[in-house]
């Protein structure tokens, strides 16, 4: 299990400054949208949506984009799987 807040603010670069986000109630099939409940800046409870973009599965690096160095990567686990 992964803290929320920290992905939107760290994986996704969101700014959640003064808010707290406690609770996630539902999440879309996909896994793209989850709502929930948090407290905004202003110390009142409030609902919240957060859409997360589709992961991109040429962007090995997670960088958000798909260049050499993801190729790199590629070609450097090139070969036989080890378990
Ligand atoms: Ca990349």
């Amino acid at each position: 299990m992964q803290n929320l807040q920290a992905v939107l603010e760290g994986q996704l670069g969101l700014d959640l400054t003064g808010w707290t986000l406690t609770s996630a109630s539902g999440v879309s099939a996909d896994g793209t949208t989850i709502v929930g409940q948090g407290v905004n800046p202003l110390g009142d409870t409030e609902a919240f949506i957060a859409f997360i973009p589709a992961a991109c599965p040429a962007d090995i690096t997670g960088d958000g984009t798909v260049n050499v160095t993801d190729l790199l990567l590629l070609l450097g686990a090139w070969g036989d799987c080890q378990p």
